[in-house]
């Protein structure tokens, strides 16, 4: 069955918009937002119609779109962007409390950083009761609904409840936490209860999936078949399945050939060169389950136990600010540039600057052309649903050269194995797999990343889509076929 079969009644439903709109000194500046499903699912709406519906957060969104919608992309439009206003208040309880104070920690068990309150969760409910009634509206009759992430974590089955003859999916990008930990969330049952209105509900990992079927068992005493990851609620079945999302590498590989970026690549290549360094790079929004400061003690320990690397490796990091609302991830970035500092004050030299950071984001073809110019990228989240960045460094290394150091605690290390795994918490491994890293031969170094390059060419974003709107097809039928 194609992935097209929905026939224009695939609606998706996300927090964050695919076409922002914001208010510029001249105008108004039109923004696409840049991450993985974003590329993945905006293509599949342009090629065969349906519907997105997202929060509507650009401060020139309402301008934009009389009646709440707008047609997109803004050139050539193709389907109807309806966007979801939220006052304040709601902003507030829904996005910076509650999902991201509330379920976000939590999800990546970091609880002395979780607060809950519930106010917040009633803002949450009601803003999940918006995005519900909005899509009720909408769905054609028995079509098909593929919502995202914790932020919604109600909306399946407030949904349900509007349009039992709706297929959903809903699938969810950040880690499940186990239940003794989940358990602290005062409103885990109608969590559950929520998610559990989809018919098919996907996870990042066999393990995130295990840990939502505990949630399940435990936390509503409703029994579970776990070898087949199905939950029968009363007439309606659930299929929990782990489905990793992935990334376009066919789209990178063409990005990092093309001559401007090639010239940008052999530039920062050059320049690296003519410091005698090689280049390890890390990308992250300024999040603390990134792991940024724990990498820092892990790069001072490197250069302290392993001096003959000074003065050969830069590390350069990309960290974008995000979530700037929230007081935590200020004071994280003021620590990051503080803790940088003390590393270059300590061991660089005229000549060489061991941390180097950019501070904004970089437009995504250079962010890959970057990647391919890079020895070394190190990923040192400490908990992470997946991590699209280590796919991309691996997609943009065409000339098989790059070498993976990876957290063992992110969904991407399970599938890429021939990375140099590492627990972020422990600075010794990881200084220890920097120097085994930097020592490589050559000949594995080409093997290991020719094998993960393999296996993403094998796992596309685009697998990712096919086997979740394929479920959700096979349930969509069962709907339409009394
Ligand atoms: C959540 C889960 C899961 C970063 N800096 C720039 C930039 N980026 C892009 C990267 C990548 C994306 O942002 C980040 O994705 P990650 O997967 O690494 O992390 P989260 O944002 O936390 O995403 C995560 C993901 O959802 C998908 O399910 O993997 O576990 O936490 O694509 O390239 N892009 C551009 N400039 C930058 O400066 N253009």
């Amino acid at each position: 069955m194609a992935v097209e079969d929905h026939r224009g009644s695939l609606i998706v439903v996300t927090n964050r918009e695919p076409y922002i709109d914001e208010k510029a000194a001249q105008g108004i500046r039109r923004l696409q937002s840049a991450g993985g499903v974003v590329s993945a699912l905006d293509p599949l709406l342009q090629r065969s119609g349906g519907a997105w519906v997202a929060w509507g957060s650009g401060s020139a969104d309402r301008e934009t779109a009389p009646g709440g919608v707008r047609m997109v992309p803004p050139i050539d439009p193709k389907y109807p962007l309806h966007r979801v206003f939220l006052s304040p208040e709601e902003v507030l309880g829904y996005y910076n409390r509650y999902s991201n104070q509330g379920l976000w920690p939590l999800s990546h068990m970091l609880i002395e950083r979780t607060q809950f309150s519930r106010e917040a969760f009633h803002l949450y409910r009601r803003v999940n009761q918006k995005f519900a009634r909005r899509v009720a509206s909408l769905a054609p009759p028995n079509g098909s609904v593929f919502s995202h992430d914790y932020h919604l974590a109600l909306f399946p089955r407030m949904l349900r409840e509007l349009r039992p003859d709706v297929a959903i999916a809903h699938f969810w990008h950040i880690p499940w936490p186990p239940f003794t930990l989940f358990r602290l969330c005062p409103q885990h049952q109608e969590i559950t209860r929520g998610l559990l209105g989809a018919d098919i509900l996907g996870f990042q990992t066999p393990q995130d999936v295990d840990n939502f079927l505990t949630a399940v068992e435990r936390g509503l005493k409703i029994p579970v078949d776990r070898t087949q990851g199905v939950i029968q609620v009363g007439t309606h079945r659930v299929v929990v399945r782990d489905y990793p999302i992935s990334v376009d590498i066919t789209a990178i590989e063409h990005m990092v050939n093309t001559p401007r970026i090639q010239r940008w690549t052999a530039g920062i290549r050059k320049r690296a060169r003519n410091h005698h360094v090689s280049l390890a790079v890390s990308v992250d929004r300024a999040d603390y389950t990134k792991g940024l400061l724990q990498r820092l003690q892990a790069i001072d320990k490197f250069f302290a136990q392993y001096p003959e690397h000074r003065r050969r490796i830069t590390f350069l990091q990309v960290v974008v600010p995000t979530r700037t609302e929230v007081r935590a991830y200020r004071r994280l970035y003021d620590q990051f540039v503080d803790a940088s500092a003390r590393i270059n004050d300590k061991y660089g030299d005229r000549g060489w600057t061991p941390m180097v950071h950019i501070r904004r984001s970089i437009d995504r073809p250079r962010l890959m052309g970057l990647f391919r110019a890079a020895d070394y990228a190190l990923v040192s989240s400490l908990f992470d649903g997946m991590n699209l960045v280590a796919k991309e460094f691996v997609s943009s290394q065409i000339d098989n050269q790059g070498v993976l150091l990876l957290s063992e605690m992110t969904g991407a290390a399970q599938e890429l194995e021939e990375a140099f795994h590492f627990n972020p918490l422990d600075p010794d491994d990881v200084a220890e797999q920097l120097h085994r890293a930097a020592i490589i031969s050559p000949e594995d170094r080409a093997r290991r990343i020719k094998s993960m390059r393999e296996h993403i060419h094998d796992h596309t974003i685009y697998d990712w889509i096919t086997r979740i709107i394929r479920d959700l097809n096979d349930v969509a039928h069962t709907y339409a076929t009394p």
